[in-house]
């Protein structure tokens, strides 16, 4: 168990050093915050990873993973869609590492549906894909996947959306922002913005309902919305990540409700943009009479920070990648993974934007 730790800070090390050399994600962390960035979450936030321990199962119930020699790796990827910004630029960064470290990668699209992942990932399997990385549609869904690869002892590695089955059992573990953390960021902003207020009018729009993000992104929301008890939810829908439909939720929010919103909480910048030009075209003035807060840290947010027609995000980087293959690498040599491995976000308003630009996509 000790051994187990110290792999685990080892390989938590080797993620921040090649962290620090990819420029993924803020480097002024020599602080405490900083670590959080790959170390396994504590107990009270594993939930968020949809994990319910930080280290691997008793042997009993674990599953024997098979991992390949690092000449025979040939990585199947299976990405859920490539629908947004944040996902292209994943699959990309995935092929370069891969490229760059000379490691075979065959990447599929499962464009969002479900079942076509399960197929997607069967398809990987039969061209001897030997570890599989998912960045899963749904977190239920996916399970009949994870049991084709556990049948053959081939390591998943969920990504970016996770699974709820079990970790060490169904998948070997999980490397993502902690969703729950960027909620919860996000709910803090906007209760400090508008301490001044009795109740905080609040629209939800949601990202694309089943993904491990979109649940706790929103669970961590509503934890700080509980805990303040003055929010009042006035709507909560997806737009499905997409600017346009936010953009049309947006406005049949501000015409039923006459513009009487204080916050708009989107769970990604794209959404937040699309929030952005409808309050915008009703007449409200961000900052002003409205407050619009996003995820993911888009260049074109960050923008819109300085533009005052956003109020603030918090990252989420797509380009992590190198923790990904290092995670890989871990396992072959032999190395005991956590569970969950969080990737670093930061709160970004216009008080911090030019020091954080480079966290963006
Ligand atoms: O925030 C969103 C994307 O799963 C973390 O999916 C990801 C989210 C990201 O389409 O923009």
């Amino acid at each position: 168990m000790v051994m187990k730790k110290v792999l685990a800070v080892i390989l938590s090390l080797t993620m921040i050093c090649s962290l620090a050399a990819c420029g993924g994600a803020s480097m002024e962390g020599e602080t405490a915050p900083e670590q959080a960035k790959t170390e396994a979450p504590a107990a009270d936030n594993a939930e968020g990873a949809g994990s319910a321990a930080d280290t691997q199962p008793a042997s009993g119930d674990a599953t024997e993973w098979v991992w390949p020699s690092k000449e025979e790796l040939h990585v199947g990827y299976s990405q859920a869609d490539l629908a947004s910004t944040w996902r292209t630029v994943e699959s990309d960064d995935m092929q370069r590492v891969a490229d760059e470290r000379g490691y075979k990668i065959t990447i599929v699209n499962a464009e969002g549906d479900a079942e076509r992942q399960i197929s997607d990932v069967e398809s990987l399997l039969a061209q001897g894909c030997n570890v599989i990385v998912i960045t899963a549609v749904d977190g239920d869904a996916i399970q009949p996947a994870l049991d084709k690869c556990k049948e053959k002892g081939v390591p998943v590695i969920m990504k970016a959306r996770g699974s709820n089955g079990v970790p060490g059992v169904d998948y070997v573990t999980f490397f993502s922002s902690d969703f729950v953390a960027e909620g919860r960021y996000a709910g803090e902003w906007i209760a400090k913005a508008c301490a001044d207020k009795e109740t905080i009018k609040v629209a939800e729009i949601q990202g694309i309902l089943g993904g491990t993000d979109v649940r706790d992104r929103s669970g961590g929301f509503h934890e700080v919305a509980d805990k303040e008890g003055n929010f009042d939810f006035v709507v909560e829908q997806t737009a499905n990540f997409s600017r346009t439909e936010a953009q049309e939720v947006a406005a049949n929010v501000l015409q039923s409700t006459n513009g009487e919103i204080d916050a708009f909480y989107c769970h990604n910048d794209e959404m937040a943009l699309g929030v952005s030009l409808a309050c915008q075209s009703a007449g409200l003035k961000v900052n002003e009479d409205v407050y619009i807060v996003g995820v993911d840290g888009m260049y074109e947010t960050f923008e819109a920070i300085k533009d005052g027609t956003i109020s603030a995000t918090i990252t989420c980087t797509p380009k992590f990648a190198e923790q990904v293959f290092n995670g890989i690498e871990a396992g072959i040599s032999g190395e005991a993974l956590e569970t969950f491995y969080a990737i670093e976000d930061v709160p970004v308003d216009a008080t911090n934007v030019d020091e954080n630009y480079d966290l963006g996509f």
